[in-house]
């Protein structure tokens, strides 16, 4: 495998079976032989993930005080794991990215997105995603999914209305970053969801295959 380092993103909300999704990943990067880590945020790295802890499990925050929190994990993320990694030659593989302070903090929050874009623009710059996978999943299946699970974070309690929102907030980055951002239809099987996952990494044109 001689094409450069590539980052690649999940995104989905409560219940799309990231889980799941990121094991296809591996599988197919396994295959290529490339070398690769795989990460999540927020966290990822070790203050990161003091920072996911607050952000998940502190009752109540306010939610500016969240979005400041989830660039601040980010930031140590990109720069101590992210970028050396991908300079390094290694693939880097993140459960979820910026797309979800978009999503969450934007259109979930209604915080102002301009404002998301500066610090998106300060903390990433152009490290951005070649590809992201965004599983769709309509709110209500989701949700019933991850009822199953027993405690559910901070985030997790909110509403049906919430989620919508967020789902129009990935609607909407994917209106506006056709090319990096490809959708999984997540309501599906999980095997169809797998299938539709590797046919969009075979078939993803930025990069070379081996
Ligand atoms: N957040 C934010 O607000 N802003 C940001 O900038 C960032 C994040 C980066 C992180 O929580 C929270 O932070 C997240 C967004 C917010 N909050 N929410 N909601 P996390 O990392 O702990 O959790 P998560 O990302 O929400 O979800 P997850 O637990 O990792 O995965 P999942 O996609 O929700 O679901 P799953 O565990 O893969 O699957 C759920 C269940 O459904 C499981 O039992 C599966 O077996 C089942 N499943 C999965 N796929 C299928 C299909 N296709 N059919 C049937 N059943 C299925």
């Amino acid at each position: 495998m001689t094409t450069k380092a590539r980052f690649i993103t999940l995104e989905g909300s409560e219940g799309a079976g990231k889980t799941t999704a990121l094991n296809t990943i591996k599988n197919q990067l396994e295959q290529w032989q490339v070398p690769f880590i795989v990460t999540r945020e927020p966290g990822g790295e070790v203050t990161a993930e003091l920072i996911r802890d607050i952000l998940l499990h502190t009752e109540h925050l306010e939610a500016m005080t969240e979005l400041l929190l989830m660039f601040a994990a980010r930031n140590e993320h990109v720069k101590k794991v992210i970028r050396p990694s991908l300079d390094q030659g290694t693939w880097v593989v993140s459960d979820r990215f910026v797309d979800a302070s978009f999503a969450y903090q934007g259109f979930g929050r209604k915080l102002d997105l301009a404002l998301i874009k500066q610090l998106e623009q300060l903390t990433v710059g152009n490290t951005q995603p070649d590809l992201t996978l965004w599983l769709d999943v309509r709110p209500e299946i989701g949700l019933q999914r991850a009822s199953s699970r027993s405690e559910k974070d901070r985030i997790e309690q909110e509403n049906i209305d919430f989620f919508q929102r967020i789902r129009e907030g990935y609607l909407n980055r994917q209106a506006q970053h056709p090319k990096r951002i490809k959708t999984i239809d997540a309501n599906q099987s999980a095997q169809a969801v797998q299938e539709q996952i590797i046919n969009q990494i075979q078939a993803h044109e930025y990069w070379v295959k081996p």
